[in-house]
């Protein structure tokens, strides 16, 4: 049976368009099965042109991206030349670092380059010989009923390619969607954050790393946030988040150092004040836009992936990894249905469809949380309590960014374990607050003011303890 579902298949073309991460990473999936995978790039080949404009220069790759990369046999290629963030380091503004550990020891995340994942990924899908990729094609139109696609070349060309499966991964502003859009009872929503960000390179000093490499650095200032990670030739990419407003407020060199100097001063001699006067107008700030939307497929026909299917605002690290993480779901969906696209697909949506709309919930909240007010002290004091409690109580509560970052929990059941983690939590305060009652009864009895006044008072007390047991 297996057998021959599987010789069938072996024909089958299947399109991956957009060769991004997620696009490249997903050719490997299905090369290793035995389609015949075709990819098509709007870029040139990223491997051999000479400028690459990326979107962000590096990215923090966690434990559903590293899960991602071993089912291809790409783990260890990646992880190698990756640098291992084991805690973040918080700069407060007079310029004190403070680390708080990502977890027990061992326990870490790690900054890779995206040009290079994307490089290394696209040379891995190549070693298929059922893999073709094709740069500059940008697809134009195609069409949910034949599975015919247009795309356009630089020199105006335009060619026409059928396809059995069209799987999308052509990123926030995917061209595949815009068929889906169209279509009835396709539920989808866009939102763009009053924030961009701005990416500044931090270079060596001395050939060395310019602050401690093996963290991921963070600048927390409310409405304002830098974030840095290092990189192989030990420069530090920082990306600053601030308001589009406040960007355009600054519009000289000067008014760029005093704004450093009143958030980030640490950052002006290790980034330099010449290069920051510069820098900062290089280019202009950049969108952040979060993207949810459902179903993933039309028919047995076409199906989305990646930012494609959902762009999730930077504030948890794991649009790419939640990327990565479809690939495996939808292959792991590829086994139980015996690569039959009619049933494979549906499901698919079904499963992952409110695990992406979490991991975009959460990050979204994050972004309103940290900007609402999280300076220093707070994400030490907040982040310092996760970690005691989970101590404490090393089963019943885990921090939700653990979860998340380190383990392959359902996005939609760290949510719903979160939730439940803390009603835990305020319920553990309330008692603690009713044995300070209580106490403070026994130190009151001993000198007796009006005992039934603390009478009733307990009892109100115990009143609710009993009504939040019940919820
Ligand atoms: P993309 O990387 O956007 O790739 C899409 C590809 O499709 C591109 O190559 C594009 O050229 C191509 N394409 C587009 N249109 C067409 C067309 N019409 N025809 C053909 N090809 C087309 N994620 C993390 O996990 N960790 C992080 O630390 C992290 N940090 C981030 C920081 C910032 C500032 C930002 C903005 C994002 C960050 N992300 C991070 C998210 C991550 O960048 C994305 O989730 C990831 O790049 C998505 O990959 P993708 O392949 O789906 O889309
Ligand atoms: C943003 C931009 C710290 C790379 C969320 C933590 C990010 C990254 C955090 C960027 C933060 C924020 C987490 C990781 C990571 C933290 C996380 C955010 C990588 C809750 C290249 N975030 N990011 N949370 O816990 O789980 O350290 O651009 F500042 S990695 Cl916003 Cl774990």
């Amino acid at each position: 049976m297996e057998n021959q579902a599987g010789t069938e298949n072996k024909k089958k073309v299947v399109a991956v368009v957009g060769g991004g991460l997620v696009g490249a990473l997903n050719a490997c999936f299905f090369a290793k099965r035995g389609f015949e995978v075709e990819v098509f790039e709007t870029r040139e080949d990223i491997r051999t042109a000479r400028t690459v404009k990326g979107r962000s220069i590096n990215l923090a790759l966690s434990h559903r991206g590293r899960q991602a990369l071993k089912n291809v046999g790409m783990e260890e290629k990646i992880v190698s030349k990756g640098i291992p963030m084991h805690a973040r380091m918080i700069h407060s503004l007079s310029g004190k670092q403070s680390p708080i550990p990502y977890g027990k020891k061992g326990q870490f995340i790690l900054s890779v380059d995206r040009a290079n994942l994307n490089k290394e990924l696209l040379t891995e899908a190549e070693t298929y010989t059922n893999t073709k990729l094709n740069f500059d094609h940008k697809l134009q139109d195609w069409s949910s009923e034949s599975g015919l696609m247009t795309f356009t070349r630089s020199d105006g060309s335009r060619k026409q390619v059928q396809a059995d499966l069209i799987v999308g991964c052509d990123g926030a502003f995917s061209a595949i969607r815009k068929q889906f859009l169209r279509r009835s009872r396709f539920n989808y929503s866009q939102t763009y954050i009053p924030h961009g960000y701005m990416e500044l390179t931090m270079p060596p000093v001395n050939g060395e790393f310019a602050m401690k490499p093996n963290y991921l650095h963070i600048w927390p200032r409310n409405t304002f946030m830098m974030i840095a990670l290092p990189n192989l030739d030990k420069t530090f990419t920082c990306t600053l988040f601030m308001p589009f407003e406040e960007f355009e407020k600054i519009t000289t060199g000067e008014e760029v150092l005093e704004f450093f100097q009143k958030c980030f001063p640490d950052a002006i001699p290790l980034i330099g004040a010449e290069a920051l006067r510069r820098d900062y107008f290089r280019l202009p700030a950049q969108a952040m836009v979060s993207v949810k939307c459902s179903p993933y497929h039309i028919g047995d026909k076409c199906v989305l992936m990646g930012d494609a299917a959902h762009a999730v605002v930077p504030f948890y690290g794991q649009g790419m990894n939640a990327g990565f993480e479809d690939c495996i779901v939808f292959d792991e969906i590829m086994d139980q249905f015996n690569e039959d696209f009619s049933a494979v697909l549906p499901e698919y949506t079904r499963v992952r469809v409110p695990d992406d709309h979490a991991i975009a919930d959460l990050a979204m909240y994050n972004y309103v949380e940290m900007r609402a007010h999280v300076n220093s002290r707070w994400f030490l004091f907040r982040k310092y309590v996760d970690n005691l409690l989970h101590v404490l109580m090393p089963k019943t509560i885990v921090p939700l960014y653990t979860m998340v970052t380190f383990t392959r929990t359902r996005y939609h059941e760290t949510v719903e374990r979160w939730q439940w983690q803390n009603k835990v939590i305020n319920r553990g305060l309330l008692f603690g607050a009713a044995g300070a009652v209580a106490g403070g009864s026994y130190l009151l009895i001993k000198n007796p003011p009006d005992i039934n006044q603390l009478v009733l008072r307990g009892e109100q007390i115990w009143s609710r303890i009993v009504a939040l047991k019940k919820s």
